[in-house]
Order: structure tokens, then C-alpha cells, then sequence
């Protein structure tokens, strides 16, 4: 854009009017979706899908070192949030973080290279799950401490507003993270300082075995956020035209200097927390009570039963090619464990 600034005003007010101006989330935002476009996401929560039934086969068989925290039943938020986000914002996230790594580019084969120890992993097999990072897709951390990426992320926020980057920053927590002391610490700095940041908790209504009702006092997550000033919405978190309404709603106030924004996305882990965990522990109707209001089914009644039938051919094809890349791929060389070897690789 064309601006003339008087000289007093600061290089970095410039920058975020004209970025503001600029941005592709400054267009019309069509709420419904085109038809390529509800294909899409369809495509990528299904790919989200069948990648978590492979990583627990392979976890099973032994490939996946460690453990496993799948997502079969939160993919609108990945994808929903993903979707409305501008190239140079960053997303801080969770060990429940495989939806988020894939809905954010993250090739198929490359997380689960990480995920089995492989040197074609994203961080060469070293990382796993849980302290995976991606730069070049967004991707500033999976954080295995819950709600680390609240304390990192409000940090990168605070960043953004000193420099004047443009950035939003998404940081991603479940219920039980709401529960931890810095949740409170860095919602009311951010409320103070009204950083660039969207709170994004996924209430999965459990926190490992134990249901939000019986940990979190009052039940009410959005009030929480509330008590420090902050607007909260409760969004209805296996909806993708609602995540992403919301989010593009969320990033946008936050993107124009207006604030934290949080959002509580309501959904349901439909697996266990971790490895062999089968949930057994959920009355047997509240799992087939959210099982009815699964996501991806959702999205597919917007598609025609053909084109539903295609993409399923081509993703799971998509995943068998990745798991067979993967069990294939060199484990990273010993010579690669120093540090400075590291950081090379991880700078180049
Ligand atoms: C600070 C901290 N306390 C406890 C744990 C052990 N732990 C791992 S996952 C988890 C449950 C977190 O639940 P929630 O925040 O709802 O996320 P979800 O797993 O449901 O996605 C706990 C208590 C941990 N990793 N970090
Ligand atoms: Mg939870």
C-alpha cells in the first residue's frame, strides 16, 4: 500500500498497517466453503485419521519407541485452525500433536520418521512426538509438560508485540492444562499487555484418566480465561466451519493489536490417553454419544458418496506409502549425536 508516514511514527506500526492490509485474512472470509475446499478438509482430517490407526498398529508392532497420544476424534480443530492462519504465524503445541504437525504441511512420511526414530524424521529422529519442532511449517514445539506451549507461546507473543513482526501466535492446550499455574500467569500478562496470541484448548473432557468433572472446579474452562479479561468462546470443536469461523475471528482481532483471544474447543478423545490405554474407565454411552458426532462423517455428508470414496482411496494409499518409507528409512548415524552436529543440521 501506498502509506506516507511522518517520520515520528515507528518503523514497526508501518510494517503491521501495511501487513494488516496486505494479509490474505484481510479478503472476504467465505464461511461455507467451496466444494474444492470442504474436499480439502475433508482430505486432511481424514489423513489426520488414518495416520493415528497406523501409528498405533505400528506402536503395537513395536516401530514407535516411547509412547503414543492419538487424536481420532479432534481433527476439525487441527484443520479448522490451520486453515485460517497467515504464512508467518507460529503454533505452539501439544504430545497430542500429530493432527496439529499434519494439518500445519507436515508430510505424512516425515512425522512418522520422527515418530519411529528415523534420520527422515522432521527433527532426524531424534525429537519424537514430544519435542518435535518444524520451523519451516509453523510449527514452534511439541511440548510433553502440559501446557508448556502456553508459557512458550505467550513468550513468542510478547516477541511479536516488541518487534512488531505481524505474528500471531496459536498456543495449543487440553482441559487439564487450565488447571496448571502458568495458564493463569500468562493469560493475565497477556490480557495486560494485550498480546497478538489465540489460546486454542482442545476439552476433550479428560485429562489422562480422569474426567473433567471430577479435576477442573466449576467445570466452566471459558470462564477461566474470562476472569482475566480475556474474550472467550465455547465452539463446538467437531464442527471445521465453526473451528475455523471462530479461529479466523480469533486470529483476526488478535492480528489488529486487539488482544489474547480464547477459544474452547468442545470434542472427544475417541481413543485411550496413551499406548494400551482403552478408555475403559468412559461410561460406554457418553463414547457412542460423541462417536455420532465424529468430524470427519459430519464433513462427509457435505460430499458426494463417490468423491468421499476417491479420497479415501488416495489417503489411505498416501499413509501405506509413508509407513513403508518409514520402516525402511536409516535409523540417524551416532556421529550425528553432537551437538554441534545438531545444530548445523538443524540451521542448514
Ligand atoms: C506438568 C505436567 N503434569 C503432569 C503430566 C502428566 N500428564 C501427561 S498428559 C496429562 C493429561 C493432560 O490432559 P489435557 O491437558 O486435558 O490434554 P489431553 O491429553 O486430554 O489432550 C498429564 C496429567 C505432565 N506431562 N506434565
Ligand atoms: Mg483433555
Amino acid at each position: 500500500v501506498g502509506l506516507s508516514v511522518e517520520p515520528c511514527v515507528p518503523t514497526s506500526v508501518v510494517y503491521r498497517i501495511s501487513a494488516i492490509l496486505n494479509s490474505p485474512l484481510h479478503e472476504p472470509f467465505s464461511e461455507v466453503g467451496t466444494p474444492a475446499e470442504l474436499e480439502t478438509w475433508y482430505r486432511s482430517m481424514l489423513r489426520i485419521r488414518l495416520f493415528e490407526d497406523e501409528v498405533q498398529s505400528l506402536f503395537l508392532q513395536g516401530h514407535v519407541p516411547g509412547t503414543t497420544h492419538l487424536c481420532n476424534g479432534q481433527e476439525a480443530i487441527s484443520v479448522g485452525v490451520c486453515d485460517v492462519l497467515a504464512p508467518q504465524d507460529v503454533l505452539f503445541n501439544t504430545y497430542r500433536g500429530h493432527g496439529w504437525a499434519l494439518a500445519l504441511g507436515v508430510s505424512p512420511a516425515a512425522l512418522l520418521g520422527e515418530l519411529m526414530g528415523r534420520a527422515t524424521g522432521s527433527c532426524g529422529g531424534r525429537a519424537s512426538a514430544m519435542n518435535m519442532f518444524d520451523l519451516a511449517h509453523q510449527l514452534y514445539g511439541t511440548y510433553a509438560i502440559v501446557g508448556g506451549g502456553i508459557g512458550a507461546g505467550t513468550g513468542s507473543a510478547l516477541a511479536s508485540q516488541i518487534k512488531g513482526d505481524d505474528v500471531v501466535t496459536i498456543a495449543v492446550f487440553g482441559d487439564g492444562a487450565v488447571n496448571q499455574a502458568y495458564f493463569h500467569e500468562c493469560l493475565n500478562l497477556a490480557s495486560i499487555r494485550s498480546l497478538p496470541i489465540v489460546y486454542v484448548c482442545e476439552n476433550n473432557l479428560y485429562a489422562e484418566y480422569t474426567s473433567m468433572y471430577d479435576s477442573t472446579a466449576g467445570h466452566d474452562l471459558a470462564a477461566r480465561a474470562r476472569a482475566y479479561a480475556v474474550p472467550a468462546r465455547k465452539v463446538d470443536g467437531n464442527d471445521i466451519l465453526e473451528v475455523r469461523r471462530e479461529a479466523h475471528e480469533a486470529i483476526t482481532s488478535a492480528r489488529h493489536g486487539e488482544g489474547p483471544v480464547f477459544l474452547e474447543f468442545l470434542t472427544y478423545r475417541q481413543k485411550g490417553h496413551s499406548r494400551t490405554d482403552d478408555g475403559l474407565y468412559r461410561p460406554a454411552e457418553e463414547l457412542e454419544e460423541w462417536l455420532a458426532k465424529d468430524p470427519i462423517s459430519r464433513l462427509a455428508g457435505n460430499l458426494t458418496p463417490d468423491r468421499v470414496s476417491v479420497i479415501r482411496d488416495e489417503t489411505y494409499q498416501e499413509i501405506v506409502t509413508a509407513r513403508d518409507g518409514a520402516l525402511e528409512a536409516p535409523f540417524p548415524d551416532i556421529s550425528t549425536l553432537e551437538l554441534e552436529d545438531a545444530e548445523f543440521k538443524w540451521r542448514s
